[in-house]
């Protein structure tokens, strides 16, 4: 845990991955924890950012696209053509809004025109305890599930994926993985899973 083998690059020779996830996942911080293997403050993001990191000699260029709450990201399709993977973060401390991830996870695992054959990771974010910033009011809220974060058993079971990644019935190979911006936690097994996987 915790030493990252991600690299800064400026090579545009890369798999296009788009990260996706509603809003308080985590994407920004995991995208720039990737890019400088350090925490940064965030604010939520407008648009979009992109950045490119080597992974084992892969090249991967990372799109961060808004999240918003749910009914509005009818955006992010537009990002979907030319993707070779999809990373979707899930806060796995919000079971509030767990209707709200179930609702557009499965919108992208059910697309089988541009997002056909397309793997998907999905990160089980902030498996952590902590606060990265002790300011950060966001968190509060989140206090009372710390001790009770949604498992992978439970999303698996929410989304209805079998245990077989690859024939199931969404046509699409998947991953779910823990992880944390915090402690580093599952980012270099599911770059693994993804490096292998991507198209
Ligand atoms: N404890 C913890 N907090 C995190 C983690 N990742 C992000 N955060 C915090 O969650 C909040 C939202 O993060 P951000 O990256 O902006 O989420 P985004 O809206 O999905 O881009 C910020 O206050 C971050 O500091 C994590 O892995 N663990
Ligand atoms: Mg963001």
């Amino acid at each position: 845990m915790g030493n990252l083998i991600f690299r800064s690059t400026n090579c545009i020779f890369n798999k296009r991955v788009l990260m996706l996830g509603i809003d308080d996942s985590g994407k920004t911080t995991m995208l720039y924890k990737m890019k400088t293997n350090k925490i940064h403050k965030t604010i939520p993001t407008i648009g979009f950012n992109w950045e490119t990191i080597e992974f084992k000699h892969s090249y991967f260029m990372i799109y961060d696209v808004r999240g918003g709450c749910s009914k509005n990201n009818g955006l992010w399709k537009h990002y979907y053509r030319d993707m070779s993977s999809i990373i979707f973060v899930v806060n796995c401390l919000d079971r509030d809004r767990i209707d709200d991830v179930k609702f557009e996870l499965l919108k992208i695992l059910n697309d089988q025109i541009d997002l056909k054959n397309i793997p998907i990771l999905i990160f089980l974010n902030k498996y952590d305890k902590q606060l990265l910033f002790k300011e950060d009011e966001r968190h509060s809220y989140y206090q009372e599930y710390r001790d009770n974060p949604i498992t992978i058993s439970e999303l698996e079971t929410i989304l209805d994926l079998s245990k077989e990644s690859i024939n199931n019935k969404y046509n699409k190979r998947w991953h779910i993985e823990y992880s944390s911006n915090a402690t580093g936690l599952g980012l270099n097994e599911g770059f693994e899973w993804l490096n292998k996987n991507s198209l």
